[in-house]
């Protein structure tokens, strides 16, 4: 097997997105091995190897993260880490609380708050689009999942959920907030299940906030209050953070117009558009997992307990699986049978049994509301500004957050 760098965690935080497939182009093949934080880790792109990746007969989630990720991003002893059984009665909870009706319920939320903030953001000589989508999604969610959000905490929770996947990977103080940020919202959201458990609070029975608190895994027993904050987070903080995705989204209809679609487009040509913005653009850099025995795959044989790191954008970005990878083609998508380990932005394989995130559904509702709302809802420019997305950021963004100026409400 290809050797990289010896530590590779500088050049990974350097270009997170580029780390990978720079190295794949020197040695060759879809594999590399080098060390992160100076742990043995081999890195992978491609879709055969996303479908390796994912066999959970091989691979294990327990402790596979980074501890900084785990001490910020996904909290410690949430359904990213479990294996197993546990896994799947926890995976199902998730997938329970996301059926379409509840799904759509999310996204008329989201799209109320935004019309409801409209009207303040006309008054605005210019929005910076980013930052003004965190507490309309905010309070969208909590509204949802039936998390109180009364107006004094509205700012400082909100912040704090931006800071769990918007400083997570930051070097310096910003990770030190982000692991700020994180203990005060376990600390919150434990108080709020412990009042949803003495009926201090009565959430609606098919809110996350009263399944969680009622969730009892394969031993039969009740969260702790802590784990079951970890994962009400897992439902509040991803979907503050389809706001990456949103902005996006505004970058590639200023930057492509040519393919973007119109007001006039269906729903068909939205949710094309859509996908495209997700296998185009960076996200979610890359999963990790760590092999559970020893096993040989592509005559290479790998030991228990080697960590390995799946780079989702180069999956996405591909050329042995799409056509012209670098070229915006939202048409891509009339073709409608791709394998679950192709386009994987937030993960391959099967929602339901395996480690791909549930939330994807939510992620597309979202997207497709914004773009109508962009599209026929309001009136805006971009003035001048630097849009050169950032990728030595994670998450990647464009370096103006994108600025919106002149913003009116359509005729
Ligand atoms: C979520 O909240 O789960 C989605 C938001 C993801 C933002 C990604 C940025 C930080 C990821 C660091 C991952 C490092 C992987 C080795």
């Amino acid at each position: 097997m290809p050797r990289g760098p010896f530590d590779s965690t500088l050049h990974f935080l350097r270009r997170p997105y580029d780390f990978v497939n720079t190295v794949c182009s020197r040695t060759g093949g879809n594999m590399f091995e080098t060390r992160l934080l100076l742990r043995r880790t081999v890195c992978l792109r491609g879709e055969a190897a996303a479908e390796m990746f994912y066999d959970k007969a091989r691979m294990s989630r327990d402790g596979a993260m980074p501890e900084p990720v785990r001490a910020t991003l996904t909290g410690k002893g949430g359904v990213q880490g479990l294996d197993g059984e546990r896994h799947l009665r926890r995976k199902e909870m998730f997938v329970s609380l996301l059926t379409q009706e509840r799904v759509e319920a999310l996204g008329e939320k989201f799209e109320k708050m935004w019309l409801a903030q409209l009207p303040a953001w006309t008054r605005e000589s210019q929005v910076i689009f980013y930052e003004a989508l965190h507490p309309i999604l905010a309070e969208a969610v909590c509204d949802w999942a039936g998390v109180p959000l009364p107006a004094e905490e509205r700012i400082k929770r909100t912040r704090d959920l931006v800071l769990l996947f918007d400083r997570a990977a930051a070097l310096g103080l910003g990770h030190f907030r982000a692991r700020r940020a994180r203990s005060r919202s376990e600390a919150w959201l434990a108080r709020v299940i412990k009042d949803a458990r003495d009926r201090r609070l009565v959430p609606p029975a098919e809110s996350a906030l009263a399944v969680i608190a009622a969730h009892r895994d394969e031993d039969g027993a009740l969260l702790s209050p802590r784990i079951a904050a970890v994962e009400l987070l897992n439902v509040l903080r991803p979907t503050v953070a389809t706001s990456v995705y949103i902005t996006l989204l505004a970058h590639a209809l200023h930057s492509f117009p040519d393919v973007a679609p119109t007001p006039a487009s269906d729903r068909s040509e939205l949710g094309r558009f859509v996908q495209e913005v997700r296998r185009f653009y960076p996200f979610f850099p890359a999963v990790a997992a760590r092999s559970r025995k020893d096993f040989r795959w592509r005559n290479v044989r790998f030991p228990a307990g080697r960590r390995f790191l799946l780079d989702l954008h180069a999956t996405n970005t591909d050329p042995h699986l799409w056509n012209e990878p670098e070229i915006v083609n939202p048409d891509r998508f009339r073709k409608e049978d791709f394998s679950a380990f192709a386009l994987i932005p937030q993960g391959g394989g099967d929602v339901s049994k395996n480690h791909r995130c549930p939330g994807e559904t939510v992620v597309l509702e979202v997207m497709e509301r914004s773009l109508r709302m962009l599209l026929c809802e309001m009136e805006y420019r971009l003035p001048a500004q630097n849009l050169r997305i950032d990728r030595s950021r994670m998450p990647a963004l464009p370096v103006s957050k994108i600025i919106l100026a002149d913003i009116r409400r359509s005729e």
